[in-house]
C-alpha cells in the first residue's frame, strides 16, 4: 500500500480524498493556489505545498508543478480528484514516467475516453448500445446533410473532443443543418481548439444516467449500480439521485451487466462511470467518465463502498476482493449540489462566510471544506457544498432532505439552498417524473 498521497485538487474533493487515505493510514500531501493558504485541504491535510498563483492555470492545472510537489514530498502516488487534470491523459502519463503512480486508469484509457469518437467506437466494439449516428467525424455540410437524410430528423452535432454540451447544436429540419453544423464547429475549435464534429441521432426527452464501475488489476469487474442525474442547467448537475425512479429491476439488471461485460473488453482499471440516455425503455451510450465524480456518494449511500478508497487499493493492486452477487443495494439517496450563486441569476456569489450551520442525524451527509470565517476565493468552481441524505425509501429520502435542506445555513454569500429548497417541493420531482429538459424549464418559468 502507499505510504503517502498527494491530492492534485481543492475544496470538498480534496477532503474527501484526504479522509479516505486517513483511514487507510496513508499519509497526505495538499497542493493549493496562493488563493487557498487558509483552505480546509491545506489545514486537514499532513504536508502542503503551494504551487502558484490563483488562476488554476498556474497551480491546480500546472502539470510540472503538482509533479515536483509529489517528488519532493516522496509521495508515491497522486489522486486527481475530479476537474483539472483528473482526465488529462498528458498528465496520467507524465506521472507514470516520473515513477508516481495516478490513481486512476490507464493513460491510454483516458485518452480513449477523451475523444468521443474513439470512445463511442470502442464502445460500440465492447458491446455497449450507442445512440446511432455518424460512424466517425462529419467532414462538411454535403455529408451531414446526406447522413441526416439517411437517419432522419432531428439531429445533433457534437464535437469530438467535448463532453459538456459545449460545440452541441441541434437540426430539426435540413434547413437548420448547415447553420448548426458551422456553430457546432466553431463553438468546438473556440472550446478546444478542435473543430471535429460527428453526428447523431437527437434524443428528444431521455434521463441521463450512468453506471459506477469498479474494475481491479486481476479481471475483477463489478458495478455500483445507477445514478440519475437528468436534474441539470446549463449542462451543470443540480441534483444526483440512486437509484434512479425511472427504471425497474429489469432494465437495471440489464445495463447493468452490459457495462460490466463493457468494461471488461476494453480492459478499463480503477473507477469509471458509463454515461447513457434512456428513453423509451432503452439505453444509448453517450460518454464514459474517466474519473471520480462529483455525485459518487449517492453510490456509496445505497452501496456501502468507498468508492475513493476502492480506487486508492485498486491502484496499488490489491484486489477488489469481492464480486457482483456480494454487493447489496438498499434504500435510496440524494445529493444536492450547492453552489456559491445567486439562486435567481445564478452569478458568481464568493466572498465571507459568515454563519455556518450543517444539517446533521440519520442518514444526512456534508461534503464541505467551507467553515465560519473562510473566504471564497471567486478564481474556481462555484460548488461550496454538497449535500447527500440517504433512506429506506425514495419517500422517506426526500422528507429527510426537506428537513435538511431546512437546518442548512450559510451566511455571508447567496447560495442555491432556495433553488433546491423550490426543487425538493415541485410535484413532478416528487412523483420522479423528468427528464434532461425538466430543470431547465422549470428555473426559466416555464412551469
Ligand atoms: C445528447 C442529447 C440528445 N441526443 N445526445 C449533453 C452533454 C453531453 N454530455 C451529451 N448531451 C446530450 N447528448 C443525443 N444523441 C441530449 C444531451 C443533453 C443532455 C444530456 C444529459 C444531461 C443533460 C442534457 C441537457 C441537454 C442536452
Amino acid at each position: 500500500m502507499f505510504d503517502k498521497i498527494l491530492i492534485a485538487n481543492r475544496g470538498e474533493i480534496a477532503l474527501r480524498i484526504h479522509r479516505a487515505c486517513r483511514e487507510m493510514g496513508i499519509k497526505t500531501v495538499a497542493v493549493h493556489s496562493t488563493a487557498d493558504h487558509d483552505a480546509m485541504h491545506v489545514r486537514l491535510a499532513d504536508e502542503s505545498v503551494c504551487i502558484g498563483p490563483p488562476p488554476a492555470r498556474d497551480s491546480y492545472l500546472n502539470k510540472a508543478a503538482i509533479i515536483a510537489a509529489a517528488t519532493i514530498t516522496n509521495a508515491d502516488a497522486i489522486h486527481p480528484g475530479y476537474g483539472f487534470l483528473s482526465e488529462n491523459a498528458d498528465f496520467a502519463q507524465m506521472v507514470e514516467e516520473h515513477g508516481i503512480c495516478f490513481i486512476g486508469p490507464s493513460a491510454d484509457h483516458i485518452r480513449m475516453m477523451g475523444d468521443k469518437i474513439t470512445a463511442k467506437r470502442a464502445a460500440k466494439e465492447a458491446g455497449l448500445p450507442c445512440v446511432p449516428g455518424s460512424d466517425g467525424p462529419v467532414e462538411s455540410e454535403d455529408q451531414a446533410l446526406q447522413l441526416a437524410e439517411e437517419m432522419g430528423y432531428p439531429v445533433l452535432i457534437k464535437a469530438t473532443a467535448g463532453g459538456g454540451g459545449k460545440g452541441m447544436k441541434h437540426a430539426r429540419a435540413p434547413e437548420q443543418l448547415r447553420d448548426a453544423f458551422r456553430l457546432a464547429r466553431s463553438e468546438a475549435k473556440a472550446a478546444f481548439g478542435n473543430a471535429e464534429v460527428y453526428m447523431e441521432k437527437y434524443l428528444q426527452h431521455p434521463r441521463h444516467i450512468e453506471i459506477q464501475i469498479l474494475a481491479d488489476n486481476h479481471g475483477q469487474v463489478v458495478h455500483l449500480g445507477e445514478r440519475d442525474c437528468s436534474l441539470q442547467r446549463k449542462h451543470q448537475k443540480v441534483l444526483e439521485e440512486a437509484p434512479s425512479p425511472a427504471l425497474n429491476a429489469d432494465a437495471r439488471a440489464r445495463i447493468g451487466r452490459i457495462a460490466c461485460d463493457a468494461i471488461r473488453r476494453l480492459g478499463y482499471r480503477n473507477a469509471g462511470t458509463l454515461e447513457f440516455l434512456y428513453e423509451d425503455g432503452e439505453f444509448y451510450f453517450i460518454e464514459m467518465n474517466t474519473r471520480l465524480q462529483v455525485e459518487h456518494p449517492v453510490t456509496e449511500a445505497i452501496c456501502g463502498i468507498d468508492i475513493v478508497r476502492e480506487q486508492i487499493r485498486i491502484a496499488a493492486g490489491a484486489p477488489l476482493g469481492y464480486a457482483q452477487e456480494d454487493i447489496r443495494f438498499s434504500g435510496h439517496a440524494i445529493e444536492c449540489r450547492i453552489n456559491a450563486e445567486d439562486p435567481e441569476t445564478f452569478a458568481p456569489s464568493p466572498g465571507r462566510i459568515g454563519g455556518f450551520h450543517t444539517p446533521g442525524g440519520l442518514g444526512v451527509r456534508v461534503d464541505s471544506g467551507l467553515y465560519s470565517g473562510y473566504r471564497v476565493p471567486p478564481h474556481y468552481d462555484s460548488m461550496i457544498a454538497k449535500l447527500i441524505v440517504s433512506g429506506g425509501s425514495r419517500n422517506e429520502c426526500l422528507m429527510r432532505l426537506r428537513r435538511a435542506l431546512g437546518e442548512f445555513v450559510i451566511e455571508g454569500i447567496q447560495t442555491t439552498i432556495p433553488l433546491q429548497n423550490r426543487l425538493v417541493s415541485e410535484p413532478d420531482f416528487i412523483n420522479g417524473d423528468y427528464d434532461i429538459h425538466w430543470l431547465e424549464r422549470l428555473v426559466s418559468g416555464g412551469k
